[in-house]
């Protein structure tokens, strides 16, 4: 584990830099990431972003601006990425490759030479600030839309329990950079596609409920989304859909990918640990958030996903 301060030494000490984004990108991820090229081309430094899959269009205020870069990438940096895995198809090609990791989950695991891994921070743009004030890059509005993006996105928009003083006190300083908070929260939280009404249906639609009410799961398949058309851009933040309904204590959401596996991301209030959850299938997160990968069917993975969900909540009462 490296310090802000050798982060930013070692950025500094280098050039033609790839950002690594995880893939099914998510607003922190990008934010992030694009915030860390802008400042590294802000530096006088060649910086391109990568991600295995596109960045949703809510997004373009980010993106819009971005131009590629054409060189051949000598330091890889990745941004809010906790496992190689997560970088998507082709990750496991970087192993070996990254040189610094920048992220913020505490089941990070090292697979950079060099990590920055701060866990009680919300969100990576958090950790990214950090090292631009480090690199002393002057916070422009551009940078501080992406950061905001990130602080807000990874907070439901201050209001997950990771929400910190300091969360507020970042995008605070983000606002005075000229971020542009109204259009952002208005895409980011205020609006949704006709698709995601049409796919929210059908997943209300096929909303299970256990133990009293206190465990919901939600199923997405490939063929919901084929039948409601919608894109990965109109899923962002449905994992928080289970939890919102009175008296559910751990939510979960089943969704079909590609190859028919089903990712599961659980959200569990108070005591009740996600990460540990996830762990029995081999995956991780933070305490009210988390994910793991079932390779099985469907209905076996919700049978083992239920025992794993009815223990946490028994050990917790
Ligand atoms: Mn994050």
């Amino acid at each position: 584990m490296i310090t802000v301060q050798q982060a930013a030494r070692l950025l500094q000490e280098n050039d033609r830099f790839e950002v690594l984004l995880h893939a099914y990108p998510d607003g922190d991820t990008i934010g992030s990431g694009y915030a860390l090229c802008r400042a590294l081309r802000l530096l006088g430094k060649q910086a391109n972003v990568r991600c295995a899959h596109p960045v949703p269009p809510a997004y373009a205020y980010i993106t819009d601006p971005y131009t590629h870069q054409d060189f051949e990438p000598a330091f890889f940096v990745s941004t809010d990425v906790a496992s190689l895995s997560l970088l998507g198809p082709g990750g496991t090609d970087y192993a070996g490759k990254i040189e610094l990791a920048i992220d913020h989950h505490g089941t990070h695991e090292r697979f950079a030479a060099h990590s920055l891994v701060q866990a009680d921070a919300a969100s990576c743009a958090e950790v990214v600030l950090a090292v631009l004030d480090a690199l002393a890059v002057p916070v422009d509005a551009y940078l501080a839309n992406c950061l905001y993006t990130g602080i807000s996105t990874d907070t439901g928009c201050f209001k997950y329990t990771n929400t910190t003083a300091a969360c507020h006190l970042a995008a605070a300083r983000m606002m005075q950079a000229g971020a542009d908070i109204e259009q952002i929260n208005q895409a980011m939280f205020d609006t949704k596609s006709r698709a995601r009404i049409a796919i929210e249906r059908a997943i209300l639609e096929g909303m299970e409920f256990f133990a009293d009410g206190k465990i919901a799961f939600i199923t997405i398949t490939n063929r919901m989304r084929q039948e409601t058309h919608a894109e990965e851009g109109d899923l962002e933040g449905i994992t928080s859909l289970p939890r919102q309904v009175e008296g559910v204590l751990i939510g979960c959401t089943l969704r079909e990918n590609e190859q028919g596996e089903y990712r599961v991301s659980v959200r569990s209030r108070g005591p009740i640990s996600s990460a540990a959850i996830c762990a029995q299938f081999g995956g991780g997160g933070h305490t009210g958030a988390a994910g793991c990968r079932f390779t099985c069917d469907l209905a076996t993975a919700k049978q083992q996903l239920l025992a794993a969900c009815t223990a946490a909540l028994s050990q917790a009462q």
